[in-house]
C-alpha cells in the first residue's frame, strides 16, 4: 500500500529561504525544507495496481511550464484551535488548469472525486493548541513574505511515509510540463 499524493517540489532555493523563517511559535512542528511542497491533489491510501493505474494517468497530462510566486501567509483551523500555518500562492490561472487535469486523470484512473475546494499552499507548520500571540506576531511579522516567480516543469507523485517527527515524502515519479 501506497500513500499518495500529487504536488510541486519547492526550488532548494526557495525552501531554504522558507527554513529560514520557520522558528518563534512554541509548539509548531515546523517543515523540514527538503519536505516543503504545494500539494495538488491528496490520492490516499492505493494498493500497488491502483498506484500503477494513477502513474499511468498522469503520464497522460499534457501542460505546459509556467511561473509561480509564493505570498502571504495564512492558517487552517478555527480561531484558537489553527492547526497548519502555510504560504500562500499568487494567483495562478496555469496552476488552477494543471491542478484541475490532475484531478480528472486521477479520477479518470478509478479514485473518488475531491469535493473539498482546491485552495494553493504550502505548508510551513503544524500545530496544537499554539501560542496566539506568538501565532499573531509571526503572521504579522512575515506576512509580506515572497518569493519567486519561479518556473515550473513538473509536477510529482509523492508517497507520504508517516514517522515520528512528521510524514517524510518521498517523490517517486516525476512528470515533466513540456
Ligand atoms: O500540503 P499539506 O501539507 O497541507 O495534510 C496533508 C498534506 O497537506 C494532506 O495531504 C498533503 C500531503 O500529505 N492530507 C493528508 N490526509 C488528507 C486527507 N485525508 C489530506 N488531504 C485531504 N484528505
Amino acid at each position: 500500500m501506497f500513500r499518495l499524493f500529487a504536488g510541486l517540489a519547492l526550488p532548494a532555493g526557495i525552501a531554504a529561504r522558507i527554513n529560514i523563517m520557520c522558528s518563534g511559535i512554541p509548539g509548531a512542528r515546523w517543515v523540514e525544507p527538503e519536505n516543503l511542497h504545494l500539494t495538488l491533489r491528496f490520492i490516499g491510501e492505493v494498493d500497488d495496481s491502483a498506484a500503477e493505474d494513477i502513474d499511468y494517468a498522469l503520464r497522460q497530462i499534457a501542460d505546459h511550464p509556467f511561473d509561480l510566486k509564493l505570498e502571504g501567509l495564512g492558517t487552517f483551523g478555527k480561531h484558537g484551535k489553527e492547526h497548519s500555518l502555510w504560504i500562500g500562492v499568487a494567483p495562478s490561472p496555469e496552476l488552477a488548469h494543471l491542478q484541475a487535469k490532475i484531478e480528472s486523470a486521477v479520477v479518470r484512473s478509478g479514485q473518488p472525486a475531491e469535493e473539498r475546494k482546491f485552495t494553493p499552499h504550502v505548508t510551513i507548520a503544524r500545530m496544537t493548541r499554539p501560542d496566539l500571540t506568538r501565532l499573531q506576531h509571526f503572521i504579522e511579522g512575515n506576512g509580506l513574505f515572497q518569493a519567486g516567480p519561479f518556473r515550473v516543469e513538473q509536477f510529482t507523485l509523492f508517497e507520504s511515509v508517516p514517522g515520528n517527527g512528521g510524514p517524510v515524502y518521498t517523490a517517486l515519479e516525476d512528470y515533466p510540463l513540456t
